[in-house]
């Protein structure tokens, strides 16, 4: 059966500066967070691998766009990173300007439509030391660093977006020691949460006010449809919260302007307090996207919560998961695979949030150990073909049925480091050796270069 996209459908591939482009600590970027950590505690990281070993995107980016039109690729969102650009907070840095504009350029030449984003979480050094998230300043120095780049790179990318999975840092960073600041606090971790958003909404007012013709501004959010356990009242309850908290609590006021009812609710009952000024509630009110792009890994599967749980370091007491007995997994990391819960968002956004345009910004399988599926130099991933043929039918369908999707990306394009896990799982539709950095087109590749240049899936 042949399945064929909308016209102009986007086809390509996420990535973002801190896991791709290498040159950590050189042409003037000043130090992030992941730097940081990695020269404190190497242990942590798999293999104890920093993000110097990425895949050195910064100095093989003319090769690798040609890489990319080889997979068929009509379009590529990456991040800028903050710390490069403007390495003080001050002064732009105009080796990142060029390196950023020669990089826009080339890949609009080649009719790769670049997709830029401000924030993929790599918080410059000397912001995360004065709070992070949590410091209301630095809010107003993301507010700078939007207009910088846009004024920068306006002429060059028109498609731009604020943050990717902004509720990532908050969650592993402050309910989870996987980012910094690597503690248990909801109090912090609520309060993060709503400066981040406030930080959107100021970006959001600088892409207005910087009146790009033509130009569009998003945010890309991680969206885990909540499924509960049973039919019972309590389990559906705890699938609302999850709902609430993992979904709603970026999705709502980037789309709608105004935070859920139930998540105001449970931070009354718990004692919560987030600050925030009449002001910061106008600007949520005011500054909605455009556009939203959704990450899609895997559902959440939610069981009613543990009353005797302490709610101050998570949210058991509202919903705790449990494995779904029927669950298909990815043998090769351990996630589960349910392809209909990309049917179900797209069926949502449709319904709920009056049909926002959205595109699917990240979706992927990462596999440890991948070299053993390599036949004659080539990675033999009909596993991968799997796994994007089959959420590409639900979107398929979703589109049949009126939901305003306008392209697919996969993470990644690629071999790419990743945070803590290095190069554990292997996502790239290319192979890459950290011997030699040799890139090999894996057959996932192949595929994707018939799928993105005839526009239609065919099984
Ligand atoms: C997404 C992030 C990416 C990437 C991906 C894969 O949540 O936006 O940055 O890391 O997940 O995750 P992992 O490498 O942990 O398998």
């Amino acid at each position: 059966m042949t399945k064929e996209f909308p016209k102009g459908f986007l086809w390509g591939a996420a990535a973002s500066a801190q896991q791709l482009e290498g040159a950590s600590s050189e042409a003037k970027k000043a130090k992030t967070v992941w730097d940081y950590w990695y020269a404190k505690e190497p242990d942590k990281f798999y293999q104890k691998r920093g993000p110097e070993h990425t895949s050195n995107f910064y100095y093989r980016y003319k090769e690798d766009i040609v890489l990319m039109k080889n997979v068929g690729f009509n379009s590529f969102r990456t991040s800028i990173s903050w710390a490069r650009l403007i390495p003080d907070g001050k002064k732009v840095n105009k080796e990142a300007v060029s390196f950023y504009r020669d990089l826009f350029e080339r890949l609009n030449k080649e009719g790769i439509k670049p997709i830029a984003n401000l924030f993929h979480f790599d918080m410059p050094l000397r912001l995360h030391k004065i709070g992070g998230w949590e410091n209301k300043e630095v809010l107003e120095e993301f507010y700078y660093y939007a207009k910088v780049a846009f004024e920068t790179f306006g002429d060059l990318v028109f498609d731009w977006v604020t943050f990717n999975e902004p509720i990532v840092p908050i969650e592993m960073g402050y309910l989870n020691d996987k980012h910094l600041p690597g503690i248990w606090d909801m109090e912090r971790a609520m309060q993060a949460g709503f400066n981040t958003m406030v930080a959107h909404k100021k970006a959001v007012k600088a892409f207005k006010e910087a009146n790009i013709e033509g130009g569009k501004i998003g945010i890309i959010l991680n969206l885990t449809p909540s499924y509960p356990k049973g039919e019972n009242v309590e389990d559906i309850r705890a699938a609302e919260i999850a709902d609430a908290f993992f979904n709603k609590s970026f999705l709502d006021p980037a789309v709608l302007g105004r935070y859920p009812r139930v998540i105001r609710d449970v931070l009354k009952t718990e004692g919560i307090k987030v600050n925030y000024s009449q002001e910061e509630l106008d600007l949520i009110k005011n500054y909605k996207v455009d556009f939203l792009g959704v990450n899609y890994y895997q559902p959440r599967r939610v069981q009613k919560g543990d009353s005797k749980s302490n709610f101050k370091q998570g949210f058991e007491k509202y919903f705790r998961s449990y494995k779904w007995p029927k669950a298909k997994m990815n043998p090769h990391r351990g996630w589960e695979i349910y392809e209909k819960g990309i049917y179900d968002i797209a069926i949502n956004l449709r319904d709920c949030y009056s049909n926002i345009p959205w595109f699917v910004a990240e979706n992927g399988m990462g596999v440890e150990g991948e070299e053993k599926f390599i036949k004659n130099g080539m990675v033999m991933d009909d596993y991968r073909i799997e796994f994007m043929s089959e959420h590409l039918t639900w979107l398929h369908k979703a589109i049949q049925e009126g939901s305003n999707c306008f392209g697919y990306h996969v993470w990644t394009f690629i071999d790419n480091w990743s945070w803590l896990n290095e190069y554990k799982n292997r996502y790239g539709l290319y192979r890459v050796d950290l011997l030699n950095q040799k890139r090999t087109i894996k057959k996932s590749g192949r595929w994707f270069y018939n799928l993105a240049t005839t526009n239609k899936l065919i099984e």
